[in-house]
């Protein structure tokens, strides 16, 4: 038995107060920033239960055992309650962490965000789609072009003014000529080369042209080359193809135009215009009040070219065009400058039919 109060400084009911105290304390502690309070204030080195441990010294050597289990005892209830208030504490913060960050699964998702397909890259897949099922065959061929195929199989031999038109880019080499090709057409001498008669293909890519760039004209673009050879082909077909096509793009009630033209590739060669959509071929700002717009150039191959790739002129025929792609995009989207095309901003691309990726 401890003796009664005061005479040794700690008494029984002292330190039974001080173990209710501590318990109560220890039962309203909720996270671990409290915990490690409560245990400075009572176990701590300066804590209450460590200062009376320390002061057992002082105590009449009668005493001291008694008080010192005591007071050991103490000790070991509140560590032992401190141990499971610790478990309870992180328990706790668990809980209310997961409740913090709790998903609620019943809330709508949120929307990704798809890109789409640029313009572009839209129009080329609806012309290849429609020449597709007229029976071309898609195919695509070097942006790096040899001289070679970018003109003189072409029928445009290096002194000709006609390859000035092309205000092409040339790639430094001591060897051959290159160039970053200014059309398509090359890839009708990669084609021919390659293939025997019957061939029926549409080549879309990326032309570059050493170009001021204005509302219309980009120095860099695409175009799609199309080309039809075999026994027998004539303007005819090559008349009623380019009908058919503007029409599934731009509209059933279309007419078209052809007027001579000159490419030294074809003979003869035709530009090809569709009525203005716009003001329906009255005269517009669209049409330069022509009512008329031009959307490709096109001809009967040159018996010159079909003999650079060793066809025989007498035995086949063929036709060819070349359409700038962005322009078309522009026509019938009616779009009045070429440079929002390649800005990269969202206000503008996100207009075009969704078609997701
Ligand atoms: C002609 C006859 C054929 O049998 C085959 C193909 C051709 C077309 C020829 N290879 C050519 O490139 N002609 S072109 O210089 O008049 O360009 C064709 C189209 O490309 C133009 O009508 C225009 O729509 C587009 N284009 C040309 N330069 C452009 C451009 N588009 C944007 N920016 C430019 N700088």
């Amino acid at each position: 038995m401890l003796s009664s109060p005061g005479r040794h400084g700690v008494s029984s009911g002292e330190i039974d107060q001080l173990r209710e105290r501590a318990l109560h304390e220890l039962q309203e502690v909720t996270t671990h920033e409290a915990l490690a309070q409560w245990h400075a204030r009572y176990l701590g080195r300066r804590g209450e239960i460590t200062q009376r441990l320390r002061g057992l010294g002082s105590l009449p050597a009668d005493v001291r055992p008694q008080v010192g289990r005591a007071l050991n005892a103490l000790k070991e209830t509140l560590e032992t309650a401190y141990a499971e208030r610790e478990r309870i504490v992180r328990e706790l913060e668990l809980a209310a962490r997961i409740e913090a960050e709790a998903v609620d699964v019943t809330l709508p998702g949120r929307r990704p965000a798809i890109g789409t397909l640029h313009p572009v890259t839209q129009m080329i897949r609806e012309v290849t789609d429609i020449f597709a099922h007229l029976g071309f065959q898609v195919v695509e061929g070097p942006e790096v072009e040899y001289g070679y195929y970018a003109f003189d199989a072409l029928n445009i031999p290096p002194e000709h003014p006609a390859r000035d038109v092309w205000d092409t880019i040339f790639i430094e080499s001591d060897q051959k000529e290159i160039v970053l090709r200014p059309h398509t057409s090359p890839m009708q001498i990669r084609v021919m080369e390659r293939r025997k008669p019957p061939v029926r293909v549409v080549v879309p890519g990326r032309c570059y042209r050493y170009e001021a760039v204005d509302a219309t004209h980009e120095w860099h673009f695409h175009q799609i080359e199309g080309l039809a050879v075999d026994e027998h082909i004539t303007m005819a077909d090559l008349k009623g193809t380019l009908a058919e096509f503007a029409r599934q793009l731009f509209g059933r009630e279309r007419r078209v135009r052809f007027r001579c033209d000159f490419f030294p590739f074809v003979e003869p060669g035709v530009d090809f215009a569709i009525d203005c959509m716009f003001c329906r071929g009255e005269g517009c700002r669209v049409c330069g009040g022509s009512g008329w717009i031009e959307i490709l150039g096109a001809g009967m191959v040159h018996p010159q070219v079909l003999r650079n790739v060793g066809y025989d002129p007498e035995r086949y025929t063929g036709w060819a065009f070349g359409m700038g792609v962005e322009r078309l995009v522009m026509l019938k989207y009616g779009v009045p400058d070429i440079r929002y095309f390649y800005q990269g901003d969202l206000r503008f691309l996100s207009q075009f039919e969704r078609i997701p990726i």
